[in-house]
């Protein structure tokens, strides 16, 4: 396969009229994720999953907390659906827990977990909400990890049945269907830089791990189809990565190369190309053989997909990982998105260095950068014409408290987000057939790693009492999807 998506492309904002508008039937949402919100891990059956057992253990998560508790949707969820309807919300992405469903990952089945999202699906549907539901947004039964988890082959059919179970139960009242949400964090950061459960420090696994995600994709894929109304779409979600060479050298240009394979073309190729980039089958034979690769999986992989969710949040900058600039920065991908402790090993590590950039930065550190939405918006249409996208997360962290007057005037989240949301309308102008966008996140939530540290939600939530109160941006999300557009 040839190696494609690396250069930058110019955007237009210069020409854009005063107010954008974006087409009819655009989905406006928002996202969280069942660990990150719920709670309530014992409740009705649910079982343990990686992370219940990661954050338990001393020194994984920088404040010391855990999601037990988290924004205790799994109780709440009425009072946080009548407040996305407030806010005039299309659609609400959420995820479901894999453990509350079969609570030891294979066999049976707990009506009791199928009968929470039922019920928040009702709900969504009373209040005239689409519902977007997650397959794995990471929290893998504990008993299958105990097995080998992503490691071990099996865990891709386990995934298949527990698919067909939730698309035979919810699939005549929620449209679409996703997967796995951001494999790149689940077989990366769970298996080589180790900073999510569950906690692997081994280059060979994650890439093992890669490919029995999306394996589990093509196989869950083809089980939902199976049960869903002709009507039922399936969808997959990424977060795909712009990558930059910090110089115009060619050896950075190659390490741009390798990082965007690692990132973006790892997923994206066998799924909606069914081949392995040749490029990244061969820059890694250093680390596997790829002996877990089957005759036949590729076919499986590449399953049709009605949507392709896009989560995207900062540009990444490379540069080859050379002697002199190893003296020059102490520590690689010094400012990786994900990793709360320090430099992150994975897979492309030992041959590219992620250069710190200029700001502004969110909370996370990540630099703000609008345009770079654009760019990979138009890379993909451009590479995968065929699919329709959608902007399954996008937001920013920053340290919002409610001040004085018990309101969280939360400006720099709104100018984050009115300027990916102008960034989107370019793609679309563009060309690009982008159908919605979902702010990350609805509320405050327990952002992995990081704990409660970080607050990314357009609702705060007070997590000793519960109490939820609206930001500033919530607000002006609900003018937003009122008039369509934004100014
Ligand atoms: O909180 C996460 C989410 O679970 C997956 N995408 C990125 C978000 C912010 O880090």
């Amino acid at each position: 396969m040839q190696q494609r998506g690396a250069e930058p492309r110019p955007t237009p904002e210069a020409g854009r009229p005063a107010r954008l508008r974006f087409p009819d039937g655009f989905v406006w949402g928002t996202a969280t994720a069942s660990y990150q919100v719920e709670g309530a891990v014992t409740e009705d059956g649910r079982g343990p999953s990686i992370w219940d057992t990661f954050t338990h253990e001393p020194g994984r998560v920088v404040d010391g907390t855990n999601g037990d508790i988290a924004c205790d949707h799994y109780h709440r969820f009425r009072e946080d659906v009548a407040t996305m309807a407030e806010l005039g919300l299309g659609s609400y992405r959420f995820s479901i827990a894999w453990p509350r469903v079969v609570p030891t990952g294979a066999g049976t089945v707990n009506q009791a977990g199928l009968d929470f999202y039922r019920r928040l699906v009702d709900a969504l549907l009373e209040h005239g909400i689409d519902p977007l539901a997650t397959l794995y947004h990471w929290d893998l039964p504990q008993p299958l990890q105990d097995a080998g988890g992503w490691m071990n082959r099996d865990t891709a059919l386990r995934f298949a049945e527990y698919a067909q179970v939730v698309g035979a139960a919810l699939g005549d009242r929620v449209p679409t269907i996703t997967t796995l949400n951001e494999p790149w964090c689940a077989a990366f950061l769970g298996h080589a830089s180790g900073v999510h459960a569950p906690g692997i420090t081994d280059n060979a696994a994650a890439l093992t791990a890669a490919h029995h995600l999306n394996l589990a994709h093509g196989l869950g894929a083809a089980a939902l189809r199976s049960v869903l109304p002709a009507t039922g779409q399936v969808s997959l979600t990424l977060n795909l990565s712009v990558v930059r060479p910090a110089t115009d050298r060619a050896d950075d240009r190659d390490a741009a190369r390798h990082v965007d394979g690692l990132a973006n073309r790892i997923f994206l190729d066998p799924m909606l190309c069914g081949q392995y980039p040749v490029d990244v089958l061969d820059d890694l034979r250093h680390i596997t053989d790829w002996g877990f690769l089957r005759d036949g999986d590729l076919a499986t992989i590449h399953a049709p997909l009605d949507l392709l969710g896009v989560n995207y949040y900062s540009p990444t900058l490379v540069a080859a990982a050379t002697p002199e600039l190893e003296q020059r920065t102490s520590t690689r991908w010094v400012n990786d998105p994900q990793g709360p402790d320090g430099p992150a090993r994975y897979p492309g590590t030992d041959r590219a260095f992620s250069v710190p950039q200029a700001g502004p930065y969110t909370a996370m550190n990540w630099r703000i950068e609008p345009g770079s939405l654009t760019e990979l918006l138009v890379r993909v249409h451009r590479d995968h014409p065929a699919v329709p996208l959608m902007i399954t997360e996008n937001g920013a962290a920053f340290l919002d408290e409610p001040g004085p007057d018990g309101v969280v005037h939360d400006a720099d989240r709104i100018e984050y987000l009115h300027g990916h949301l102008a960034a989107v309308h370019d793609a679309i102008v563009q060309g690009v057939d982008v159908r919605g966008y979902y702010v990350w996140s609805f509320m405050d939530n327990f952002e992995w790693a990081w704990g409660f540290s970080k607050r990314f939600g357009l609702v705060h939530v007070d997590y000793s009492t519960g109490k939820r109160t609206l930001k500033d941006s919530a607000t002006w999300y609900r003018d937003v999807i009122a008039a369509q557009g934004v100014d």
